[in-house]
């Protein structure tokens, strides 16, 4: 495929064909929210396919069917992409929604709703890395190039959704701060079963604790690395070539330095704080 076939631009942003259109993309603009809908937001390789598998559970109290028997993209759909209109206008509520869209291009009934957010950002280095990797598994994306090239063309936004710091300032809103709870990927790393209480408490919903057992067991990485369910094997490999990078890579804090030499570190970080500037997100990996 052409490069310029594999990506539209949509209001500047670059999203895959394979899975959006002119169409998709109307119907997440006009889609009407729900008030019971919950949406878990994430720049791409931030979490998404981790928060597909643990909405489900936290909204049934455990029941581990529905991650069993649907493939995670049915399962929580993406807002933006081709099959949402196939999935979610029959789904009772409540419906639990995965996008990659920034604030300012949610379907416009989401704005005065009472839907529920959860924002799952990442360090921006891992997120880096691993786009880097997907980007070579993936045949409907360009090849990444060198890791320098990659990095570059992901500090100037020309990525899958654009620049990560124009989207996570994006969701930083005060117009819905009641409804938004932000976590990030290393806090889900770090204490599972602490972040699946607070999406239950979140969600108004009862996890006992065998179901939080159960449930934290299950969305840890290597159970999910052997659902068929959640670990795109089920996508021929002409599209996604697992030889080359598995979807579910490492899943780990930190593999940013097995990549980033001194001086891209500085650059990457230079950049991000510079633009960062001014926002009130406050992330441990600043610290580093
Ligand atoms: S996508 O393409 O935007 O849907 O990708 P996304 O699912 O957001 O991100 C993929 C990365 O998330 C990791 N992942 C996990 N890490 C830890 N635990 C669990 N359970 C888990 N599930 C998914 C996945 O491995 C990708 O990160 P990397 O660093 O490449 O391993």
């Amino acid at each position: 495929m052409a490069t310029s076939d594999k990506y539209l631009n949509y209001h500047g942003l670059l999203l895959p064909t394979l899975a959006h259109t002119e169409e998709s993309l109307q119907y997440a603009r006009t889609f009407q929210v729900q008030d019971g809908d919950v949406f878990a937001v994430t720049y791409p390789k931030s979490g998404t396919t981790w928060m597909q598998e643990i909405l489900p559970l936290v909204l049934n109290g455990g029941d581990l069917a529905p991650v069993h028997s649907i493939p995670n993209w049915d399962r929580v759909p993406w807002l933006e992409e081709t099959r949402a209109a196939l999935i979610l206008d029959s789904q009772p509520p409540p419906r639990a929604i995965v996008s990659h869209l920034p604030y300012w291009l949610m379907p416009q009934s989401f704005y005065q709703s009472k839907a529920k957010v959860i924002y799952v950002t990442r360090n921006p280095k891992d997120i880096a890395v691993s786009s880097f990797h997907f980007h070579k598994m993936a045949s409907f994306l360009d090849d990444p190039g060198t890791f320098d090239e990659f990095l570059e063309k992901f500090l100037s936004g020309q990525v899958l959704f654009g620049k990560w710091t124009d989207h996570v300032k994006s969701w930083r809103n005060p117009d819905i701060e009641d409804r938004i709870l932000y976590v990030t990927y290393e806090e889900m790393v770090q204490d599972l079963k602490g972040v699946l209480s607070q999406f239950a408490r979140f969600l108004g919903r009862e996890l006992t604790p065998e179901a939080l057992e159960k449930v934290a067991s299950h969305c840890q990485f290597s159970s999910m690395k052997n659902n068929a369910m959640s670990n795109y094997s089920l996508v021929p490999q002409e599209i996604m070539d697992s030889s080359k990078s598995p979807f579910l890579r490492k899943g780990i804090v930190g593999d940013w330095r097995n990549h980033f030499s001194p001086e891209q570190e500085a650059r990457f970080s230079a950049i991000v704080r510079e633009e960062m500037k001014g926002s009130s997100f406050q992330f441990s990996w600043d610290k580093e």
